[in-house]
């Protein structure tokens, strides 16, 4: 009977030890992945407010067969409507919706000594594949403060590199390559798919938004960060156009 009791009493225990540790797992990790019906759709466009600098030129000091000699800056790129491209449009409160898809292939190429896309989303836990169109030695350096970061060569003849168990949690990156100076990019990484790179014309749309008000927030590299709300309806287009001036 004693030694039922403190079985009973061991195990109960045990359950009451089980269930805390995965409360805490699950406070921890805010966001709740789940299917979206009827969710609503937020589109605009990102614009720059006034007259746009023109987009500036840095100079390619080596490997100029591939990279050419005047190389366009992708640090600020306007294109004719004042549309704004690469800028990065966040739900930034948003608990529960869509899932990322943590296999998805993601693919960031190095070519014409530049990162394409500019701004690469890698799903949380996910891998990306480092691509080298241009047969140059580059190295994939990362900078990160959540996440490990990387310094990889990837020499001329290494067509493609797996970067897996390193994007854990959601942070944007900056990656740069010490091989060519003014190579520039960004890994963000996603634990929800509510986020969206702006196109060429400042456009962008986030699509199966779970109805509620959100914190939109628009960052782009050289004009920083500026914060809406907007308030989403089940199965309407909410529109939202941002204007970003220079700092
Ligand atoms: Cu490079």
């Amino acid at each position: 009977m004693s030694i039922c009791g403190r079985n009973l009493k061991g195990w109960v225990w045990g359950l009451f030890l089980a269930l805390l540790v995965l409360g805490l797992t699950m406070s921890a990790s805010a966001y709740q992945a789940e299917e979206v019906k009827n969710g609503g759709t937020i589109t605009g466009k990102i614009l720059f407010k006034g007259t746009p600098p023109p987009r500036e030129t840095l100079k390619a000091s080596k490997d100029t067969e591939v990279c050419g000699t005047e190389v366009p800056s992708e640090a600020l790129v306007v294109g004719e409507n004042k549309g704004i491209q690469w800028a990065i449009v966040s739900l930034v409160d948003i608990k529960k919706g869509k899932g990322v898809d943590k296999k998805a292939t993601v693919e960031l190429d190095q070519k014409g000594c530049h990162y394409v896309p500019h701004v690469v989303k890698v799903p949380a836990g996910g891998t990306l594949t480092v691509l080298n169109s241009d047969g140059i030695l580059h190295n994939i350096h990362t900078y990160s403060k959540v996440n490990k970061s990387v310094n990889k060569a990837q020499p001329k003849f290494r067509k493609k590199l797996l970067i897996d168990n390193t994007f854990k949690d959601p942070e944007l990156v900056s990656v740069k390559c010490d091989a060519h100076a003014w190579m520039s990019g960004y890994i963000l990484v996603e634990e929800h798919p509510y986020h969206a790179v702006t196109k060429a014309d400042g456009s962008f749309s986030l699509s199966d938004v779970p109805p509620g008000t959100y914190k939109v927030e628009v960052w782009q590299e050289k004009l920083g960060k500026v914060t809406k709300e907007v308030k989403v309806e089940a199965g309407k287009a909410t529109t939202l156009d941002v204007e970003l001036a220079a700092m």
